[in-house]
């Protein structure tokens, strides 16, 4: 596949709710979308990194350098045979999976459309439909908690998710178990506490969540291992996983017994089905997440997590959830708690070209 040129943008889409983590608050995503053109074909990738580093380290303006200075002038006008050609290109710059991601997964759209395939399939995948479940930002109150864990419920999400920090976990959570005693519940803590907050996070074991995610540093195995041995509950990780090595270590430390896999957090999707394959050897069950994608990135998720190894609900909820309007003309509906993967070859998904002119901040084409 000669990568002929490249269209990289940067979108702002509002949020139709304020979500809330321990990390800040989100009215908005700023997207960074890259455009992938060879053969008469198109491929889509969508960057999950925000404007500020509060998740991880990488951001929309870091990641636009490297992939407008660096990434994409390094494959411009170069005959890739298959994904690992490009990661092997890429290679040689340290870390900023997420700036990779943004090329890998657009190369591989790009790749599976060229062999005439959807994604799934070129990925291995094994069912056309994801259990879905829902990540619920911090509220007000623990009424408001009540009410909207009952809405999304009705709605038939097959799981609970609750943010929490320090100040806001055992009392919510509590209200949450007692009123909805047979609720698959988990909370994400996205990194808030440290080890001296053990007391605290072992009251959470009598409230069986099906996982604690990313109750430490964003970047630490050691003491999520030293955690994991003094809690039932399992622990998920999420902000530390960046890489297949950094889930081989995790495994081999033992510092969480749960995986939360976001491609475009870990490098991509060949990253993804390495971490894949060491989860399924070590017995550890997967789940997709999610960072407020917009349909690309979505569909990008969707088709991954058609692997066997995804065996929980993901955070893949309806697209009609976060946005009045989506980047794509195909409308990414759950119903009755499972969402359909997109048909057709690649990712199956068609950007909305006039929507995304309006909604374009910035934007550069570049050819070979
Ligand atoms: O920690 O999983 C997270 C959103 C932004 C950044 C980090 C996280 C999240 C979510 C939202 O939990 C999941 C979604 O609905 O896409
Ligand atoms: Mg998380």
């Amino acid at each position: 596949m000669r990568i002929e040129a490249a269209e990289l943008r940067i979108l702002e889409l509002p949020l139709k709710f304020r979500f809330e983590t321990s990390f800040g608050v989100q009215t908005k995503r700023t997207i960074l979308l890259l455009r992938l053109f060879g053969e008469g074909l198109e491929g889509l990738g969508e960057g999950v990194m925000e404007r500020l580093p509060l998740y991880r380290e990488e951001t929309v303006a870091g990641a636009r350098y490297l992939l407008e200075e660096v990434f994409l002038p390094r494959v411009l006008g170069r005959d890739l045979p298959n994904p690992e050609a490009l990661r092997e290109a890429l290679a040689p710059f340290r870390g900023n999976p997420m700036a990779k991601a943004v090329l890998e997964m657009a190369f591989f759209d790009l790749w599976a459309k060229a062999l005439g395939r959807p994604l799934w399939q070129v990925l291995g995948g094994v069912r056309q439909a994801v259990e879905v479940g829902v990540s619920l930002g911090i509220q007000p109150t623990v009424e408001d908690t009540l009410k909207v864990v009952e809405r999304h419920l009705e709605e038939g999400y097959r799981r609970i998710k609750l943010k929490i920090k320090p100040g806001w976990d055992y009392e919510v959570l509590k209200a949450v178990r007692e009123a909805f005693p047979e609720a698959t519940l988990t909370a994400d803590a996205n990194s808030a506490y440290s080890l001296a907050d053990l007391a605290r996070l072992k009251r959470l074991d009598e409230l069986w969540l099906d996982y604690l995610e990313q109750p430490l540093a964003y970047d630490d195995l050691l003491d999520h291992a030293k955690l994991q041995r003094e809690l039932a509950t399992p622990i998920c990780l999420d902000e530390s996983l960046t890489g297949a090595e950094k889930a081989r270590k995790a495994i081999e430390l033992g510092a969480g017994r749960v995986f939360n896999v976001k491609p475009a957090r870990l490098g991509g999707h060949g990253e993804s089905l390495r971490v894949h394959a060491l989860a399924q050897s070590a017995g550890i069950p997967l789940w997709m997440g999610g960072m407020l994608e917009a349909g690309v990135g979505r569909a990008h998720n969707l088709h991954l997590a058609t692997l066997p190894g995804f065996t929980k609900p993901g955070d893949v909820s309806s697209a009609s959830r976060y946005w009045e309007e989506d980047l794509i003309e195909e409308a990414l509906e759950a119903k009755d708690g499972l969402m359909p993967v997109p048909e057709g070859v690649g990712i199956g998904v068609h950007l909305k070209l006039p929507f995304v002119e309006r909604v374009t901040l910035w934007q550069r084409y570049m050819s070979a």
